[in-house]
């Protein structure tokens, strides 16, 4: 690539932006593109944090700053490299399957999982490519190892504002990076580095006066009528606290009552604003070399779940993203599930978690979930023999709410 050297450090000229690109898709990454490193984004990101629209994701707070900056994220940072890893399985493609309805839920009565989560984690599957893509940059680009950091979704970088930047795709209402060659199935991961690289235009248009996203979406306003729990509080915001994807994966408590029915049959993240999409039927199937399928995960069925031992739930969700919310958050997702599709065949098990002292799993968390799916299940006879026994308060809460209070 023989990059050239000023004062600054060493850049790259057309020619070795594409070279340099053909490199990095050869590792697995489906779109890949360059930004101008320079504060952006940082408004944008302290209304959405004043608004408490990220609930108590308080390390979006923490890294505000360095999100608006990258500059403080990687002092002399010349460049952001954005990549996508497709991730569209055969019933994401076009024609697949209702329209706007996911073929997540495998088991005949399975919940609904979120496509990504079918998946090895991809943080561990896209980081090493990434290492590998760090190395690509010093041997070409002439930068050391300490010339470049890189990140897939847990570091300070606003990954969808730079995805766009660098014309990867454009923001639709859903607050997504929709890419024009693969809809909504992007995983998003980025390189900064202070080697420049000739930076790619976002693309064509403007997003409508007084927003920030819907640059390609016209009069569409599917995925805003989607949303099962109202969790757009503007075109291209997300009130995380509304968010089905925040409730069942990064909330670590009681799942608010009001939002429960909402959830219907998704166990895990929430993929409803995206499927609804019309931009998917750009969608290609997965080169699959970074991303894995774990189909055993789909074959579990809501009673198999509700059974899960703590060795067997390491087991099944091993290298998993899943792992993340251990067995209680799951069990938790579980229980609302239950409730909400009416599942009878459920009832042992989840009489077997509300039991106060019963399984090491049924912890308070899961036991107060458990009492709300078996009245759902009209199991109020049963319910009333628990509570005899129950003494913690989180879990009498759920009773008295349901009217079992004394
Ligand atoms: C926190 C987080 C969440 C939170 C909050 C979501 C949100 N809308 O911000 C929760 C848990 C709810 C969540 C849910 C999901 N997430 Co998430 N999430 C993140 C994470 C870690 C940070 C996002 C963030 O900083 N949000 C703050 C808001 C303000 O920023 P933003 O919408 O991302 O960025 C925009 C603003 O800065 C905006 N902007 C510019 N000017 C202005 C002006 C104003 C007024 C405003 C408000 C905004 C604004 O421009 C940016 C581009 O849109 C990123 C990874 C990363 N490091 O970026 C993944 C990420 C965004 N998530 C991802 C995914 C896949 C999901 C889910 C689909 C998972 C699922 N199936 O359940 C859902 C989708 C929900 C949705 N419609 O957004 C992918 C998205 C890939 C893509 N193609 O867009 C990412 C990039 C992870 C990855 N590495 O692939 N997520
Ligand atoms: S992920 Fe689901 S709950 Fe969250 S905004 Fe999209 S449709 Fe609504
Ligand atoms: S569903 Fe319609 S409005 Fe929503 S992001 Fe897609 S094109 Fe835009």
């Amino acid at each position: 690539m023989n990059p050239a050297t000023d004062e600054r450090g060493p850049s790259l000229d057309a020619a070795g932006a594409e070279a340099l690109r053909g490199k990095l898709r050869a590792l697995g990454f489906d779109a890949v593109r360059f930004a101008r490193a320079e504060p952006r984004f940082g408004p944008g990101l302290s209304d959405w944090l004043a608004a408490g629209y990220h609930a108590d994701m308080a390390w979006l707070e923490r890294g505000a700053a360095k999100r608006g900056d990258p500059e403080l994220v990687l002092p002399g940072v010349r460049t952001v490299i954005m990549l996508g890893v497709n991730y569209a399985t055969a019933d994401a493609l076009p024609g697949a399957g209702k329209k706007g309805e996911s073929a997540a839920t495998a088991a005949a009565g399975g919940p609904r999982w979120a496509r990504y989560a079918r998946y090895a984690d991809y943080h561990d599957t896209i980081v090493a490519a990434l290492a590998e893509a760090g190395r690509v940059l010093e041997l070409d680009g002439g930068i050391g190892p300490g010339d470049h950091r890189y990140y897939v979704d847990t570091g300070p970088v606003l990954e969808r504002g730079w995805a766009a930047q660098a014309g990867l795709g454009f923001t639709g209402k859903n607050a997504m990076l929709i890419s024009r060659e693969f809809g909504n199935w992007l995983f998003l991961a980025c390189i900064l580095t202070r080697l420049e690289i000739p930076a790619d235009a976002p693309l064509p248009g403007r997003e409508p006066e007084g927003t920030h996203a819907g640059r390609l979406c016209g009069k569409c306003t599917r995925c805003l009528n989607a949303c099962p729990t109202g969790a757009f509080a503007a075109p291209g915001v997300v009130d995380a606290r509304r968010c089905i994807a925040y409730q069942t994966i990064e909330n670590k408590g009681v799942i608010p009552r009001e939002l429960r029915a909402g959830i219907g049959d998704r166990i895990y993240g929430c993929d409803t604003c995206l499927e609804v999409c019309p931009w998917n039927r750009f969608a290609q199937a997965s080169r699959e070399i970074l991303v894995s399928a774990r189909p055993e995960i789909t074959r579990l069925t809501l009673r198999e779940i509700l059974e899960l031992t703590p060795a067997r739930f390491a087991e099944v969700f091993r290298g998993t993203a899943i792992k993340r919310v251990k067995l209680a958050g799951l069990l938790r997702n579980a229980c609302v599930v239950a409730g909400n599709t009416g599942a009878q065949d459920c009832r042992p098990a989840l009489m077997r978690l509300v039991a106060a002292g019963g399984e090491a799993a049924a912890v308070p968390l899961v036991r107060a979930h458990a009492v709300w799916a078996l009245a759902r299940l009209g199991a109020e006879a049963e319910l009333a023999a628990a509570r005899a026994t129950e003494t913690d308060s989180l879990v009498l809460a759920e009773y008295a709410a349901e009217g079992m209070g004394g």
